[in-house]
Parts: structure tokens; C-alpha cells; sequence
């Protein structure tokens, strides 16, 4: 699993949070603070913002979508 993280963006803590809290091991890759040099995060998911996650062939560009993606393929 990777995600494209900023370290001090509120949205990405709340996905760390719950990937540490579901015990799951990821890649963290930090993206530069401007947007225009995020070309990865474009590449990937169409789109500049973080967090991003990426597990296997599933892409997800918004934190409420990858929390609900955790818990429901990794929670319980
Ligand atoms: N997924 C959130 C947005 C996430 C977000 O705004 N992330 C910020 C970092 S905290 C970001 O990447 N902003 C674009 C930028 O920094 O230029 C939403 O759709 O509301």
C-alpha cells in the first residue's frame, strides 16, 4: 500500500491515524507543497490533492474514501 502524504495535512494525519490503528504497514511518499510539482499525484489519481492512497490496483483521492476503504476491507 502507498500513500501520498503531506506530514502537517490535517486530512492525511486522520488516514496515518487509522492506518497505524488497523496495525497496516504502508509506503509513505511525501509530496512537495506546491501543487503544480505533484506530477506523481496527478499521474495517479487525476488529480493534485493529498492524501491519495494506492492498494494494488485501487486508487482513492479523499480521506473519507480511503477510511471507508480501510474499514471496510481491513476493520473488524
Ligand atoms: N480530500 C479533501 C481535500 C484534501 C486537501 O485539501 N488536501 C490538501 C493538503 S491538507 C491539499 O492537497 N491541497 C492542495 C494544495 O496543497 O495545493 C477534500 O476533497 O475535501
Amino acid at each position: 500500500m502507498k500513500l501520498y502524504n503531506m506530514e502537517y495535512c490535517p486530512y492525511c494525519v486522520m488516514v496515518r491515524e487509522k492506518l497505524d490503528s488497523l496495525g497496516l504497514t504502508y509506503d509513505k511518499i511525501e509530496v512537495p507543497p506546491m501543487q503544480h510539482m505533484r506530477q506523481e499525484v496527478f499521474e495517479v489519481s487525476g488529480q493534485y490533492t493529498v492524501p491519495v492512497l494506492v492498494d494494488e490496483d485501487q486508487v482513492f483521492d479523499d480521506e473519507n474514501k480511503i477510511i471507508s476503504y480501510l474499514d471496510d476491507k481491513y476493520g473488524k
